[in-house]
């Protein structure tokens, strides 16, 4: 299994493709996810191309799971989550759709479910306010 650099998160990383960025930092970026399975769905990846947790070097991880823990902590605040689900997949068979290394950040209510994994495209406009919430969260 070989990295593409044309991949989706390849190109946000280079603006090739736009995004709602709620952090970023030398090693890291964190961005909303397109198709949130729950309001505040941020997606954090690491800058260095790593297909995904299997072929990561392991240097990259402390970096980016401080990003995955600010985050966090952030999108909690920012929707008052009771709780908050963090997802990752590595390869198709295990619901890997974008072969980009990344952390899905979930805000979790108790009773709320999830909507589908790479459901509907979210308006672009909730997507930016939900950025902002959480770019406000993490400066606090
Ligand atoms: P997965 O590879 O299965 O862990 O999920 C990939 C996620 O990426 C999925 O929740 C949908 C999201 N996604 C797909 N295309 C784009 C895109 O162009 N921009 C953003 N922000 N998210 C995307």
């Amino acid at each position: 299994m070989t990295y593409d650099p044309n991949n989706i998160f390849a190109r946000i990383l280079i603006d090739q493709i736009p995004s709602h960025k709620v952090y970023e930092d030398e090693h890291t970026l964190a961005f909303m996810d397109v198709m949130p399975q729950a309001d505040g769905h941020t997606l954090v990846i690491p800058k260095k191309p790593s297909r995904n947790l299997l072929d990561a070097e392991p240097a990259v991880l402390g970096a980016l799971m401080a990003t995955v823990q600010n985050v966090a902590r952030a999108v909690r605040k920012a929707f008052n989550a009771e709780g908050v689900l963090i997802q990752q997949f590595n390869e198709a068979a295990a619901g890997q759709s974008v072969f980009h290394l990344h952390f899905h950040v979930l805000p979790r209510h108790a009773g709320v479910g999830l909507r589908p994994h790479s459901g509907q495209m979210a308006d672009q406009a909730l997507l930016a306010a939900h950025a902002e919430k959480i770019r406000t969260a993490l400066e606090d």
